[in-house]
């Protein structure tokens, strides 16, 4: 990906996951809108895009966090989401025994009162690997990676999706089904 990628990469982040009416878009509930649509509010927005850009993009991004329409149409975030518009009817899956969770030191006090919230987003997200979640927690500072007793939360009553992309989500993670595993 060169910087122009990247830049759009983020740019369809923030539209297609948190702010579309910031350029006038309009997302349906499953989280699609129609690429035509799209590049015509970003152009008004000062943003060109075109059908090949946005194709290389999907084609190449890294997490994999866009998804074109079987009818090539319709582009959508895979999830990530927290535009209240948008509420994709993921299907429950089951998950593996554990999954883990990246995040920073600076957020461990509030997290051991409160468990894994979803803040922003519409889920918390875990990852099925120990090295993606410390990707995930660099982001926020000072890395902390959670084991997560992802099977037995399962069968205890909590529902877990997956996202096209692999990421796993679920509403909430209370303390219990946590332990510490790694800091850096
Ligand atoms: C933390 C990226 C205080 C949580 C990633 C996280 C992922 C709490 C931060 C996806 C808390 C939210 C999501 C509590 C949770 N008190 N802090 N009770 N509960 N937190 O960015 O999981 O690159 O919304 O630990 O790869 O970091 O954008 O979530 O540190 O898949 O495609 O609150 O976003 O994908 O941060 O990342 P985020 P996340 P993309």
């Amino acid at each position: 990906m060169d910087q122009t990628d990247t830049k759009t990469s983020k740019f369809l982040s923030y539209v297609l996951r948190h702010q579309p009416e910031s350029i006038g878009l309009t997302l349906d509930s499953e989280g699609w809108a129609d690429i035509g649509t799209l590049i015509k509010c970003a152009s008004q927005h000062g943003k060109r895009l075109n059908h090949s850009l946005i194709e290389k993009i999907v084609e190449i991004n890294d997490k994999k966090r866009f998804a074109i329409s079987a009818d090539q149409k319709r582009i959508r975030a895979v999830q990530g989401h927290s535009t209240q518009k948008v509420d994709i009817c993921y299907q429950e899956k089951i998950p593996p025994a554990i999954l883990y969770h990246g995040t920073a030191t600076r957020f461990l006090d509030s997290i051991v009162k409160q468990g894994l919230v979803a803040g922003t987003r519409h889920y918390v997200h875990l990852s099925a690997d120990e090295s993606t979640a410390i990707k995930v927690g660099q982001r926020h500072g000072k890395v902390i990676i959670l084991k997560i007793e992802a099977r037995l939360m399962y069968e205890q009553g909590f529902k877990f999706h997956q996202a096209d992309n692999g990421v796993w989500l679920t509403k909430t993670v209370p303390v219990a089904y946590m332990s510490i595993i790694s800091r850096s």
